[in-house]
């Protein structure tokens, strides 16, 4: 019996269990989509069943073996949480093409040139070697052709593997090469705002030789702050379209919170210049630093929200110390729901869930 895999998510397509991958309820010789993938497709509906770990590391385990070309698609809002240091780890010794997606949430003024410098940086400082680093977005389709021809010339005669943690845009990277390099018009391959959207590997005949492109359930990182919301928040935090940066001009002894998610206090001995990139659905409120704990006790849920009053009760914060020595300007960057850019010396309180990270670079934009 030939396995029949659904082209959306890549689960073998079966007609017994409607509980479990791939269900169709009638299987035929022609059936392409499972129901789940369907839904979507036609209703926008979310995926109730998702890829787990274990998806991934079969399927990561596979492609590192083989002798292809590695996309390793990372989101550029996202970057620390995503260039996740067990998805490297994995792609050292490979031939590797860095890609950074969802360009699109940039603000447009952003200098594309330092960005692949700083993201060649962050590769440099960690000796994870790649051939080539690209900025694109799927959804808009920048810098789509570029990406193409790179990939022509790295790929040598070999199938070429997406990689990356879960919502990065893997999926809709390929979909975007497609209706680029085809006459294909619509999204071949399912997506959506849920990680865990790709079940198994999803091999799509691309290339003059006969050879693939093939996607990849994504890692799920245990830190992005989605795990901890209901979909319903998910608006709020993940940008649908270009941030608009918010400037602050920070005295000593005030705070900036970033809804109930995060809390930023500072001590400085002269103001300082703070930018606060995320979402524009996410709520930001400037205070005095001595009213945050009054503020996480009496408002969570209300005007600081997300997490809502049902997201709330899972929620423990953490707090790390950073001292600023004001020579660079420096980004602090949450996982998953923005980052936020330090010009000035300062010591810094940070306040955020305590399943989540913290990360400090030198900054990405200016
Ligand atoms: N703003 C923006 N959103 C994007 C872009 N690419 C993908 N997305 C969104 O990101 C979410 C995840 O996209 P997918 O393509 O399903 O991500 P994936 O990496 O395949 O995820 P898994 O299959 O769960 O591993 C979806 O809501 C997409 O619409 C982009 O370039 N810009
Ligand atoms: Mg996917």
């Amino acid at each position: 019996m030939i396995l029949r895999k659904c082209k959306g998510c890549g689960a073998v397509l079966q007609e017994t269990d409607p509980n479990k991958q791939g269900f169709i309820p009638e299987l035929k010789e022609d059936s392409a989509y499972c129901k789940r993938c369907y839904r979507m497709m036609h209703y926008n509906e979310l995926p109730k069943i998702v890829a787990s770990n274990n998806d991934y590391i079969h399927v990561i385990d596979d492609v590192v073996q083989r002798n292809g070309l590695i996309v390793f698609v990372v989101d550029i809002f996202q970057f620390k949480a995503t260039f996740n240091k067990k998805m490297i780890d994995k792609l050292r010794n490979k031939n590797v093409i860095l890609v950074a997606n969802k360009y699109d949430v940039f603000p447009k003024s952003t200098n594309i040139e330092n960005i692949v410098k700083w993201l060649s940086h962050e590769c440099e400082k960690i000796f994870f070697r790649v051939d080539a680093i690209h900025i694109v977005s799927s959804k808009k389709g920048y810098f789509i052709d570029e990406l193409t021809n790179t990939i022509d010339i790295a790929r040598k005669g070999r199938d070429v593997y997406f990689v990356g943690c879960a919502n990065v845009g893997k999926s809709s990277l390929i979909n975007a090469l497609l209706k680029r390099n085809t006459s294909i018009k619509n999204d071949v391959i399912s997506t959506s705002v849920i990680p865990g959207t790709t079940l198994n590997q999803i091999r799509i005949q691309f290339f003059e030789d006969g050879k693939y492109l093939v996607d990849t359930p994504g890692l799920i990182n245990e830190a992005d702050i989605l795990n901890q919301l209901f979909p319903k928040s998910y608006t709020k935090i993940l940008p649908d379209s270009e941030m608009k940066p918010i400037t602050y001009q920070i005295t000593n002894n005030n705070a900036i919170m970033l809804a109930g998610l995060a809390a930023i206090e500072f001590e400085c001995d002269s103001p300082i210049s703070v930018i606060v990139y995320t979402s524009k659905n996410l709520y930001i409120h400037r205070c005095k630093s001595n009213r945050v704990n009054e503020l996480f006790e009496t408002q969570l849920g209300e005007m600081l929200n997300p997490p809502t009053m049902d997201e709330k009760n899972n929620f423990k914060y953490k707090t790390d110390d950073f001292d600023f020595d004001g020579q660079n300007k420096k980004d602090i960057w949450f996982s998953g729901f923005g980052f936020v850019s330090v010009k000035g010396k300062a010591k810094i309180k940070v306040t955020y869930p305590e399943k989540t990270e913290v990360f400090i670079t030198n900054a990405i934009i200016g």
